[in-house]
């Protein structure tokens, strides 16, 4: 049987295999927030839950470019990079319907997925401060000379806060190994970026500090994946810091509870003609290296895997109390005072 011809070059020396696993991926995120829109509406799923769907792309084209001893800092729409990142789904599930079985033992929800033994330092809810945080983490690693970057994912709405400049300044300053991937999905909250930023090409931020700067398509992980690969490259030789300004769209609102007053249906189906999963996929049959069968089992596959999830996180238990206690939250509790 003729096997499929291998388009490496035109793919950033990806293998086929790779950008399939790739499409896999992203089909498995976009199935997995659907589900957790459902587990939202069953209430099955509290508190806040931001959806990633449509910027899926940037999570799976950046962590195709990172290898494993490379550390993630992301925000709280950080569903997509767990996923990417590898972090299990039934984990993953069961942390959203808080249960004991959760990747934070179900007390972190939605917005504080973790997998320290992935180096995935979770999703933090205050925007612009884990920014600050990468700069620790890039600090150590460039005391230890060891040879890591961190990568920190934010959206535009979080370039406008003084974290963002100290950051970008230190990092600079340092030469730290740091990534700075901001998600431009054209919106904070809801708030248009032409009415939230003086500066809507969002790169262009990066030059108060004289940061390596750049920006891609969102909507392609090729594209993504390249940009990564180039700041890493960059990094590791220790030249410091990059900003990648990755555009794209979040078709969802901000959070499970949003009317969406500040846009239109009609300005939402004008995205979704660049849907990057549609594309991808139609790059993908064009190209041979994807057939409609193959495409086919892998959506049932991917619907499997996330119904396990369902089925695994609504059969787990809840989360215990006694991790309730305040001395759970260190590492080391402080023993009791005399
Ligand atoms: C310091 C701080 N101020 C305000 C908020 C409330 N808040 C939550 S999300 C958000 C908008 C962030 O937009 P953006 O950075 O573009 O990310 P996106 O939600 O679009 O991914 C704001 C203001 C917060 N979490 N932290």
């Amino acid at each position: 049987m003729a096997s499929t011809p291998d388009v490496t070059e035109q793919h950033a020396g990806l293998s086929n295999e790779q950008l399939l696993d790739m499409y896999r991926q992203m089909v498995l995120i976009r199935n997995f927030e659907e589900k957790c829109q459902e587990g939202y509406t069953r209430a099955q799923i509290g508190g806040f839950l931001h959806l990633y769907v449509g910027e899926e792309a940037i999570a799976v084209g950046s962590m195709a470019a990172l290898r494993p001893e490379d550390h993630i800092l992301t925000h709280y729409r950080d569903h997509g990079h767990a996923i990417a990142r590898g972090l299990d789904p039934k984990a993953l599930m069961a942390e959203l319907f808080g249960k004991a079985t959760g990747c934070a033992q179900g007390l972190g929800g939605s917005m504080h997925l973790v997998d320290v033994s992935k180096n995935f330092w979770g999703g933090y809810a205050i925007i612009g401060a884990h920014l600050v945080m990468a700069c620790g983490m890039g600090t150590a690693l460039k005391i230890r000379g060891d040879k890591q970057v961190v990568i920190v994912y934010f959206g535009d709405g979080s370039t406008n806060g003084g974290e963002f400049y100290e950051a970008m300044n230190f990092a600079q300053l340092g030469k730290l190994p740091v990534i700075f991937m901001c998600e431009n999905n054209l919106v904070a909250m809801g708030t248009p970026i032409e009415i939230h930023s003086a500066v809507t090409e969002i790169y262009r931020k990066g030059c108060a500090s004289d940061v390596r700067s750049e920006r891609v398509d969102g909507n392609d992980p090729i594209e993504v994946y390249e940009a990564t690969k180039r700041a890493l490259d960059y990094a590791l030789e220790g030249r410091g810091p990059s900003l990648i300004e990755a555009v794209s769209y979040r078709f969802r609102g901000h959070s499970a509870q949003d009317t969406q007053k500040y846009r239109t249906k009609e300005d939402v189906e004008k995205h979704r003609a660049q849907d990057p999963i549609v594309t991808f996929r139609q790059q993908l049959l064009n190209e041979g290296i994807l057939n409609e069968d193959q495409d086919k089992q892998l959506l049932h596959e991917v619907e499997q895997e996330v119904a396990e999830a369902v089925k695994f996180a609504d059969e787990s238990p809840v989360a215990e109390e006694k991790w309730l206690d305040p001395q759970s939250a260190y590492a080391n509790p402080i023993p009791p005072q005399a």
